[in-house]
């Protein structure tokens, strides 16, 4: 069993949202295509209550993309965004969401952030998609979405690390910074996470 799970596809990450990922409406229309080749579909979604830490709003002094220590990690801080119950925390509206058959929200612990779909940055949540998947049967896992370089990656480098045979799939993401998309690219092909395009599927 093979499933495509699409990772953030969200208002608040494309142009004109509140982190916007550059080129991020760009994954749509190829993700709207796999969809019909997989077995399963599935889907994350960045939801934070208001003043969640990862917010440079919450760190009075603090600029969104600076860098501190939060609670034992190192925290990149954001603009708002995907705020639960707003409009930019919305899958997007060109998204097809008719075969998507469940969706995993994170980021709600006002403490810590969450980028990766299975579990926080401090691996101490999970939100139940690992054994979603094995009660599912699936065993190769195909990842796509925004951000290439953050939720994407960890979502990808977990999935591996979970056991399953993962595919990240380059031209259905986009990142946010070169610097952090090249190593997380590194990253992954070491830990033997496939590199794939879409036309290879
Ligand atoms: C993401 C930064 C903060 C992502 C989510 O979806 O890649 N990046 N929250
Ligand atoms: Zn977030």
């Amino acid at each position: 069993m093979r499933a495509l799970l699409i990772v953030d596809v969200q208002h608040d990450f494309l142009p004109g949202g509140r982190l916007e990922v550059p080129g991020g409406d760009e994954v749509i229309p190829v993700i709207n295509v796999l969809q019909d080749r997989f077995d399963l579909v599935v889907a994350t979604q960045d939801w934070h209550p208001e003043g969640h830490e990862s917010f440079a709003s919450a760190h009075p002094g603090k600029k969104p993309f600076e860098e501190i220590r939060l609670h034992g990690l190192n925290q990149v801080l954001w603009p708002d965004h995907c705020v639960q119950g707003s409009k930019g925390a919305d899958l997007a509206d060109t998204l097809n969401k008719k075969t998507i058959a469940a969706i995993f929200r994170k980021g709600m612990h006002r403490r810590v952030d969450s980028y990766s779909g299975f579990y926080d940055n401090g691996k101490k949540y999970h939100t139940g998609l690992a054994s979603y998947l094995r009660s599912m049967g699936v065993k190769e896992l195909f990842v796509c979405g925004l951000a290439a370089d953050y939720c994407v990656y960890y979502t990808a480098k977990d999935a591996r690390n979970e056991g399953f045979r993962t595919y990240y799939i380059t031209d259905a993401t986009k990142y946010i910074a070169a610097d952090t998309y090249e190593k997380a690219i590194s990253d992954l092909s070491e830990i033997g996470v496939h590199l794939i395009s879409s036309t290879e599927l």
